[in-house]
Order: C-alpha cells, then structure tokens, then sequence
C-alpha cells in the first residue's frame, strides 16, 4: 500500500487527461501559449509520473504566433486505440476566432513525434473522442448553447468520426447541457462505456471556485442522457474559499490494471488569501462504483492531501512531481519558451543558456528570448547568474511570469557609456510598469551578476549581487498582484530568465551560466 501526496503534478498542469495502455498509464495537461506544449506523463503505477516528451514540440505543427496569453493550447483528450495514441485538442485565438480551432493528432509512441494535426469540422473547446467497442469512434466537446437559456449555458455534442479520414460524419447530436438548473459551463465532456452503459463525465460551475464534477448515462452513446442523482459527484465548492483546496473539476475516469477505477482532474492551492500562483495542477481521486454510478473519492467525497493506491510501489516522484531541487540543465522537459522553440533564440552551453538577444519584450505576444520552468512550490528561491556586454537599453534578468500584461522582472540593464551597471526591478501590472527599485553594480560590464527570486509564501523578493557577493533585496513584490485571480486568464506562475534589447537592433548574447530551482522545505 502506497500513499501518494496530491497534486500529483504541482504547479500549473491543467485540465488533465488519462488513459491506460497495459501497465503503463500517461497524462497530458494544457499550455497555453508556452512551447513545446501538452506535455506527456507516463507512470506505471500512478503515483510516480516522469515527463516523456510534449505533443507540440516542433516549428510548423501549430501557429501560436501573436495569440495572446492564456489562449494558446487549451483542454487536451489523450486515448489509445489498436496502437496508436490519440490526442484531441483546441488551439484557441481569443483575439482572432478565425484561427485555430479543434484538431487532433496521432502517434504510435506516446512520447512522439506526433502527427501534424487534422483540424475539425466543429467549433467548441475541450473536444473528446471515444471508441465504442462496435468498432465505432465518436467525438463530442462543448460550445456556447446553441439557444441559451440562460447566459454562459453551454451544450455537450456527439458527432461519429470516421477513424480512416478522420472526419466527423453523420448526424450530431447534443447530449448535455449540465447537471443543475441554470448551470453554467457544462464542459471537458468525457464518454466512457462500462458494463454495456454509456457514461458522460462532464465538469460544469466554470473552472474556478464554483467548479465540479458531473454525470450521466445512457443506452445508447447519442442519448438520452439521464444525470445521476448525486450530482455534482466532486465539488469543493460548499467547502468555502478557506479550504486548502478549490476549484476542483475537469476530471477524467481510468480503470487500473487491477480493475480499480481512479479519476486526475484539476484543483488549486489558494494561500496568503484567496489566490493560487501555482496555478490549476493536477490531483489523484480514487474512485469506486455503486448502483452503477460512479463514487469520487468514497466515504470523504473530497480532494485528500494523500491517496493510498494498494497496486503502488515506492513513490519515485519525477521531476515534474516537484521533486528536483537544484540546477534547472538545458536538458530539462521543464523548459518552455513562448509560442515556439527556444533553439531559434537559445543554445545549451554547459548548465546554461546562451540565449541570443531579441528587440521583442516579455509584453509582447511574441516569442521574446525568454526561457522558464512552472513555479511548483510556495516557498522556493530561484538563482540566475548571467553575464553580459550589454549596450545602454539592453536587458537580462529574471521574471516571474503570468502573461504579457502582468509580470515582475529583476533586470541588468546596460550601462550609458561607461557609467556602473544598474539592476532595476519593475512590476508590469495590467500592462502598466512600475519601477520598484534598483541598485548600481559595481564590477566590469562582464562580470557575472547573479539575480534571485526568493518566494515566501506571496513575498516575492528580487535580489540581486555580483556572482561572489551576498546579494542585496532590489524590491519585495506582493504576489497577489501576479496569480489568475487577480488577472484573469488560466495560467500558474513561470519564472525564468529573458534578455531583451526594448526594441532595438542588437547582436548580443546573453550568457546564463546557470539557472538554479530550489525548493525551501
Ligand atoms: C478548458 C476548459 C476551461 O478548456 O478552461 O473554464 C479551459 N474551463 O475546460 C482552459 O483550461
């Protein structure tokens, strides 16, 4: 008997999905804007969970260019059939509903390549796909109610897909509009079959504090859908804004290969008040069945901080299980760049980063030279040290990242003709900048600076220090200014490091040594 801490993936890992192939079980999370993206987990056991790759992970499989923050990648489904692995997805352009749209893609090899994607015929978000055991294959999702009854209704869809052209054919029914009167959100529909019975797993109430998990079934995979008495089967919301976790929704069911049935689906963290800079992460429920209904988490009916799986080894937890502490090498899956590769701005070298300079900001929605790792812990110190000839105007620092609008940066920035080199801190909030502080640096141009986030619960403080000197506190920013609660959007904290020009021609090279992540217990 195993015990397994929750979130099983700490920091910003969204709207998880699962399935099973043999022992082996894999789990992919949205991301947005970030690149590569949908990320892919494989365990054999559930509870230890190692990064094998990312589905989007090459230029010219998806254009994210110019899509702004939180749009991007959102709520993948995973699924494996005959031997081949199918990810259905939406790329979504808030700006531009031109572009993007639902796709999906293939692999015989879960940690890829994976296929270019087919684009579908439909509109909605988080798209799902089943395979019933007739040989049939159906796809559903959610959009807004064709016909609304009330505003933000929104309305399940089943359509069959002809698995040779991958298109969606036949009629299309819709079979769900959510559990409870004027409901809001019914979405991350997911069909299922089990004992002959068509089941529809849907979350619904929005993916923040009202979220929760529903149910139905039915004869036939098009309907009539009949919601389960005891809906929503999960919800924290009758928990209140005090409880250590909120929001939880967006589940996906898998059977164990000892015929166990266990649910992931996303929650959040709040602390220092009602915000969650980690983010929407992803949580292990165990499930059981009764009256031919599903049961989340029996005799509790809520999240755990810790879940027994009897089948389970020793928890090895993968690095993306917040386990690592140290130097973050270029190696890393925990790297992302913004909306695509980091090899057109960036080159391994050591354990850092040589990162080529760009004119482009983190504010805009761009691909900036910026590289960082999800922020997947409250207290945690991250250490850059970076070195660069920098001309008047240019910058290299640290940022802890929401989106382009709403970012803190602790910067070197270049000297005007040979006067000392200034580090300065600035809070970008609502697309608004505010210095906070800065400090001159003494040393050569360069000489080795190094730059510290130090996170303390929601103080962040932003220091920095010549590489052998004890660094000194630029400014403390208040993090309840950074998470979605107080910005909107979808996404957790990342921090990372970026070197920018402001907008000026530059040939300079950046030079990160080494980029240091370490928790504090
Ligand atoms: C996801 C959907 C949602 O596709 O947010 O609010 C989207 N609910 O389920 C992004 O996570």
């Amino acid at each position: 008997m195993t015990a397994v801490r929750n979130p099983l993936l700490p920091g910003c890992y969204p709207d998880p999905t699962i399935c099973r192939v043999g022992e082996d079980y894999y789990l992919v999370t949205s991301t947005f804007e970030y690149f590569p993206g949908l990320p892919v987990f494989r365990s054999r056991d559930l509870v230890s969970w190692e990064q094998i790759g990312h589905v989007v992970d090459r230029p010219g499989q998806l254009d994210f260019d110019g899509i702004a923050s939180s749009g991007g990648l959102y709520a993948p489904t995973l699924r494996h059939h005959d031997g081949v692995f199918w990810l259905v997805c939406t790329l979504v352009d808030q700006q531009d509903d031109t572009r993007g749209g639902n796709f999906l893609m293939t692999a015989t090899d879960p940690a890829g390549p994976w296929s270019d994607p087919g684009w579908l015929d439909v509109d909605g978000i988080d798209p799902s796909i089943f395979f019933d055991d007739d040989g049939r294959v159906w796809m559903h999702g959610t959009r807004p109610a064709r016909e609304p009854e009330w505003h933000d209704q929104t309305e399940v869809w089943v359509r069959e897909l002809d698995p040779e052209t991958k298109k969606l054919v036949g009629p299309e029914q819709v079979i769900w509009n959510g559990a409870l009167r004027n409901v809001v959100w019914a979405e991350a529909p997911h069909l299922y079959k089990v004992d002959g019975t068509y089941y529809l797993l849907a979350a619904e109430g929005g993916t923040e504090f009202h979220h929760a998990v529903s149910i139905a079934r039915a004869d036939s995979v098009t309907g009539p859908y009949v919601g389960n008495k005891g809906n929503p089967i999960l919800t924290h919301r009758h928990l209140g804004r005090g409880s250590d976790v909120v929001g939880a929704g967006h589940a996906d069911l898998v059977q164990a290969a000892d015929g166990s049935w266990w649910a992931t689906l996303l929650g959040m963290r709040p602390y220092g008040g009602y915000h969650y800079n980690l983010g929407r992460e992803t949580f292990l429920v165990p499930v059981v069945w009764e009256d031919g209904w599903p049961v989340f988490a029996p005799g509790v009916g809520r999240v755990l901080d810790e879940v027994e799986v009897p089948f389970a080894g020793q928890v090895r937890p993968g690095v993306a299980q917040g386990c690592v502490s140290g130097v973050v090498r270029p190696d890393d899956l925990r790297w992302t760049s913004l909306r695509r590769p980091a090899a057109g701005f960036s080159s391994a070298r050591g354990d850092g980063w040589d990162l080529r300079m760009r004119p482009s900001t983190l504010g805009d929605p761009v691909t900036p030279a910026f590289l960082g790792v999800r922020q997947q812990h409250k207290d945690v110190d991250v250490r850059a040290t970076v070195r660069a000839a920098l001309a008047a105007g240019e910058d290299v620092g640290l940022t802890v990242r929401q989106s382009e609008d709403d970012h803190v940066r602790v910067f070197v920035t270049g000297a005007d003709g040979g006067k000392e080199r200034r580090v300065v801190a600035v809070h970008r909030q609502g697309g608004i900048e505010t210095t906070l502080g800065e400090l001159s640096l003494a040393g050569g141009a360069e000489e080795p600076v190094t730059l510290t986030v130090s996170a303390r619960g929601q103080d962040y403080s932003l220091l920095a220090g010549a590489a052998d000197e004890e660094p000194a506190t630029v400014a403390v920013v208040d993090g309840r200014a950074l998470d979605s609660v107080a910005t909107g959007g979808f996404l957790g904290l990342w921090i990372g490091v970026y070197a920018t020009s402001n907008g000026r021609p530059t040939a300079t090279i950046a030079r990160v040594e080494r980029f240091e992540y370490v928790p504090v217990a």
